[in-house]
């Protein structure tokens, strides 16, 4: 995993976007983001009991896994791609855990605004808090595999930035924990 300031030049979303400006493990915490790294095989295999104490302590008690590419998703592919990548917020964590391939997670630093770029590989695994702004796109390798983990039913509705979501309770209650305030 790395982390850096995305650069805000115009272009495809699949490019590394680096200014050259690192983001420190400190920062992500700071906005709720939780990372460990578990390893994972060339092959893809992993320790289920390193993964099994986390979901344990953190109340994790459903796991399935997402496979993004265009044989993974199929029809839905080109649909999912550009809404992964709409700024948005849920009103739970997302969590992911990554087997294979890579891409992108980015976040919004508060009160800056500015996009961090998470550049995720094999073993990195990542909480986004619920109520973060962010979004999602593979890289130029065009797949990841991912372990999605969750509490009781998947709340992975999307919430597109806006009004109706700055004042979202949920958000509201995610700047209080930021320590900024809303
Ligand atoms: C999401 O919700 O943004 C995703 O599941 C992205 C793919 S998982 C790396
Ligand atoms: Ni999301």
């Amino acid at each position: 995993m790395r982390a850096y300031y995305f650069d805000n030049v115009p272009g495809d979303q699949r490019l590394p976007h680096d200014s050259g400006s690192s983001v420190p493990l400190s920062t992500l915490k700071q906005l709720g983001v939780h990372y460990w790294n578990i390893p994972v095989s060339a092959g893809g295999e992993y320790d289920v009991k390193d993964v099994d104490a986390i979901a344990r302590e953190r109340e994790y008690k459903n796991r399935d896994v997402i496979n993004v590419s265009k044989e993974g998703l199929g029809e839905a592919y080109e649909g999912k791609i550009k809404m992964f990548f709409e700024e948005h917020m849920h009103e739970d964590e997302e969590i992911r855990y990554i087997l294979g391939g890579s891409g992108f997670f980015d976040v919004r630093e508060h009160p800056t605004d500015k996009w961090i770029r998470i550049a995720m590989e094999p073993g990195d695994m990542i909480v986004l808090p619920a109520g973060i702004y962010h979004r999602f796109t593979l890289d130029e390798k065009n797949v990841i595999k991912a372990l999605r983990l969750f509490k009781d039913e998947p709340k992975w509705t999307p919430y597109n930035r806006g009004e109706s979501t700055d004042t979202n309770p949920i958000r509201h209650d995610y700047l209080h924990t930021v320590g900024v305030g809303a």
